[in-house]
């Protein structure tokens, strides 16, 4: 980070500023891009932590590689290691955190334009966000279909198989393809919403960045769709992608619920975070 370009838009790269800059009124559009590290803090591991994220544990699935988990040509023929995994992380086991929480304040003040998650936990809804203000980039457990003949599945059904951990199969005699959560899984295109909203990140006064490796293309180039002059701020363990190399770049570095919650304070929703998020 060159700390001797001066900021153009906000008076100084801090999250003060941001919050001065949302005071301000110049702000109408914020847009949000998440992943993983939101959802650490709720008990779900990530994928790429050292140490406690996914890929460093599967070592027990004897997997070719650790992403062969969420690849649609391995899942093919040996769909058994994904659903141990999803015994682990599927939704409902989860509350959301304080991140969340923060996403879904925004929209109740009417800034939230759009929130970019990565995430398939479904933590985000739970936590309020409106449903047309997210875009599931990568899917979400919330719906599954047949692999072959994409017939969508029975929510009940899947929530027995997940739990007596079998791997559930088209109901269709003729058919009886593996079932899969909508997720995308390697090697999947992403849903259109993707395509069709992304533009709306070149629109954004703020962006906000928060628990991502931006490792994983095409998400990983949203934040290059923002406009030049308009802050983005990273709230992340470590500093990712391009963020900081602009003037107007915040980086927040450490656990994102801390950073967020001192963005709240520095705008004077503290109490009002922590209420809606105690209330979810
Ligand atoms: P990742 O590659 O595992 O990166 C996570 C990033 O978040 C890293 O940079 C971490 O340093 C950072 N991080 C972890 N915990 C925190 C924290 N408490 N505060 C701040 N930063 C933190 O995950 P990405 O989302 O970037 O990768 C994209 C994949 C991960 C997507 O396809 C997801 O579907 C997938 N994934 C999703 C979930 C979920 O839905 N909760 C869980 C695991 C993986």
């Amino acid at each position: 980070v060159d700390e001797s370009v001066q900021p153009q838009v906000l008076t100084e790269r801090s999250l003060e500023a941001v919050a001065d800059y949302i005071k301000s009124g110049q702000v109408k559009r914020i847009c949000v891009m998440t992943g993983a590290g939101i959802s650490t803090a709720a008990g779900i591991p990530d994928f790429r932590s050292p140490g406690t994220g996914l890929y460093a544990n599967l070592k027990r699935l004897n997997l070719p590689h650790a992403e062969a988990v969420f690849d649609i040509s391995y899942f093919r023929n040996n769909p058994d290691p994904f659903y141990v995994l999803a015994q682990e992380l599927y939704p409902g086991k989860f509350y959301p955190t304080i991140s969340h929480a923060f996403i879904a304040l925004l929209a109740r003040k009417n800034l939230l334009d759009m929130l970019f998650t990565q995430n398939i936990d479904c933590l985000e809804r739970r936590a309020g966000v409106p449903a047309d203000r997210i875009v599931e980039a990568h899917g979400s457990f919330a719906t599954q279909r047949c692999i072959d003949c994409k017939v969508e599945f029975p929510e009940d059904k899947m929530l027995e198989h997940i739990q007596a951990s079998r791997v559930p199969r088209c109901e269709d005699r003729e058919c009886r393809g593996l079932v899969k959560p909508d997720i995308v899984f390697f090697g999947e295109p992403l849903p259109r919403d993707f395509s069709a909203k992304s533009p709306r990140a070149s629109m954004a006064d703020l962006t906000l960045i928060l628990g991502t490796s931006l490792t994983v293309f095409p998400f990983a180039s949203l934040p290059e769709l923002v406009t030049r002059g308009k802050p983005r701020v990273l709230f992340n363990m470590e500093r990712v992608g391009s963020l900081g190399s602009r003037p107007d770049d915040v980086l927040a570095l450490g656990q994102c619920d801390e950073g967020v919650r001192k963005l709240a304070k520095a705008l004077g929703w503290d109490e009002e975070l922590d209420t809606l998020w105690r209330n979810v």
